[in-house]
């Protein structure tokens, strides 16, 4: 089968292709003619994954997904959470978003987080959500060069090494992203 993928970000299309069983395919939104930065208006991670897959819907008319995650960080009462890609302000810079996760955290015993993965599947012209959670903590300083966003700080739960210090394929054994997209592949199955 093939999907369209409404992202804009590489390492989401790279971690999840490499966790496609066969007979599935993605194509990335880019490579289907849509060049532009989906707008991200809402203010939950259900809302904006529905949004950026029916506005590639709208365009296209064909099968398609989108993902939307969020660092929900128990101590800040979920934050960065919907606003994980600009929490350090509109450049996206992720280097930012982590000193500023760093600085809030700074002297707070209680480190538990999560990533929380929406997917957003239409297929036939239908809606359909997937859900996937990676529980774990934030470090006290970053580790590992690998991954991206704010995979230096992040430690898995059932993990000495944080995602960054991980393979993509060492990293789909815990992530979000893979329960999330586990979930999406065994309902295209059925
Ligand atoms: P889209 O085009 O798919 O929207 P995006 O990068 O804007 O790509 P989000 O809107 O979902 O993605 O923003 C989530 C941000 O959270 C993202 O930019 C990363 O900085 C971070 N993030 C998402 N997944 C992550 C992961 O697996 N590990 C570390 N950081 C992650
Ligand atoms: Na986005």
């Amino acid at each position: 089968q093939q999907l369209i993928f409404a992202s804009g970000n590489r390492h989401k299309a790279e971690e999840i292709e490499a966790a496609l069983p066969n007979g599935f395919r993605i194509t990335i939104m880019k490579d289907a003619g849509i060049t532009e930065e989906i707008p991200e208006p809402f203010d939950t991670l259900e809302a904006n994954s529905r949004h950026k897959a029916d506005f590639l819907f709208t365009r296209l008319q064909q099968d398609c997904f989108a993902e939307d995650t969020g660092l929900e960080v128990e101590a800040l009462h979920g934050e960065p959470g919907v606003k994980s890609a600009r929490y350090a302000g509109d450049g996206r810079d992720f280097e930012a978003n982590i000193d500023k996760l760093l600085t809030h955290l700074q002297g707070i015993h209680n480190r538990r987080a999560r990533f929380r993965t929406v997917f957003s599947l239409i297929r036939n012209g239908k809606l359909y959500q997937f859900e996937g959670i990676c529980n774990g903590t934030i470090l006290e300083k970053r580790t590992g060069t690998g991954g991206f966003g704010y995979d230096p700080v992040f430690l898995p739960d059932g993990s000495n090494r944080s995602f960054a210090e991980m393979t993509m394929e060492e990293k789909n054994q815990f992530s979000h992203r893979k329960k999330g997209l586990d979930q999406m592949i065994q309902f295209l199955q059925q």
